[in-house]
């Protein structure tokens, strides 16, 4: 992923994301993952983003993996946000406009805007166009105050926010889910630097996946039903569907490690037998076991992320963690 900085400019509609309903989805980035996915294979160890599983369908898979009865991050997050809104509602203040990076379907901002004294604007983006605008309209409609200016932008990347709301105090960032985990050590430490500087006079309420007991982690990504297994394939669907690749789905396995000395779950496609793959005019080889690295979920302890928050220029406030110490959500406040 790159490091370059997020912008934020005093009147950005100029150069906002032109998208409109009528513009097809991930037209944005289609262009992106062939280029990442020719340059992962080409690579050893061969890998890719974790960016590239949420097109629609992958979207779709990621909204099932978070009813599995294994994968307990969204759940206990959600069960935490409803017990703690109010006092995470104090720390973010009256008048505030909301920016969420990698929104999905903007379940977890609804119990943020039902707590929060009013909220101005909320900013939800996503690579996801399509899912975003849906997730969108649905909280227009709920939130008919409320200014919801969604953007298909892929948040790693230079993107413009839209001048701050005329009435909002402060501009606050919303990163649930341990998003933050899929970032290697220094991209985690550059999107907090980069946001800290985009957010200055506000804060980041983040939610932050623990490090626990191995088995529970391994369950989580690897869950009886297969949803993370199709979750993690679809990424060779996406590159049959839209790239032209002849990827068999057959002839891969989902494996998803815990690596305890990384604090990670990996995730990987391995091949199950010796095979050729075409995509974009180039063939690419496999012997039986070769990996494509798809994913990391990196873990935390409470004072590992509070230290790294501050060294990126955050005071870290409010920590919430909830009773089985599985999951936190953090307040790291930015003075102005
Ligand atoms: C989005 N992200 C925080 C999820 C995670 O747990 O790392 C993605 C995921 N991958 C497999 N299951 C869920």
């Amino acid at each position: 992923m790159t490091t370059q900085p997020l912008r934020a400019t005093p009147d950005a509609r100029a150069h906002l994301l032109p998208v409109t309903d009528a513009q097809p989805p991930h037209q944005v980035i289609d262009g992106d993952f062939a280029r990442e996915l020719l340059a992962g294979l080409a690579r050893r160890p061969r890998s890719i983003a974790p960016k590239f599983f949420y097109d629609r369908e992958g979207s779709a898979l990621f909204d099932r993996i978070c009813e599995l009865p294994e994968y307990y991050p969204t759940r206990t997050e959600l069960a935490l946000m409803k017990a703690q809104a109010d006092e995470m509602a104090e720390c973010i203040g009256p008048d505030a406009e909301i920016v969420e990076f990698g929104a999905g379907s903007s379940r977890k901002i609804r119990v943020l805007l039902g707590a929060l004294q009013r909220p101005r604007r909320f900013v939800p983006i996503d690579i996801s166009a399509e899912h975003l605008h849906v997730a969108a309209d649905a909280l227009r409609a709920d939130h008919p105050g409320l200014d919801v200016r969604p953007i298909a932008a892929d948040f790693t990347r230079p993107f413009d926010l839209p001048a701050p709301h005329a009435a909002s105090r402060r501009r606050v960032g919303f990163f649930p889910g341990s998003s933050i985990g899929n970032f290697g050590p220094d991209e985690a430490l550059g999107f907090l630097r980069r946001t800290a500087v985009l957010l200055r006079g506000g804060g980041l309420l983040i939610g932050v996946d623990l490090v626990k007991d191995p088995a529970l982690l391994h369950a989580a990504y690897n869950d009886t039903a297969g949803v993370t297994a199709a979750f993690n394939l679809n990424l060779l669907a996406r590159a049959n569907r839209e790239l032209g690749a002849n990827f068999d789905l057959a002839q891969f396995a989902h494996y998803a490690p815990y690596r305890p000395a990384e604090q990670r779950i990996e995730m990987h496609l391995v091949s199950r037998r010796a095979q050729q793959v075409r995509l974009c005019g180039h063939v690419f080889e496999f012997a039986e076991g070769d990996t494509l690295h798809t994913e990391n979920s990196h873990k935390f302890s409470v004072a590992g992320f509070r230290a790294l928050a501050e060294q990126a220029g955050y005071t870290p406030r409010a920590v919430w963690v909830d009773p089985q110490r599985l999951f936190s959500v953090h307040w790291l406040a930015l003075p102005a």
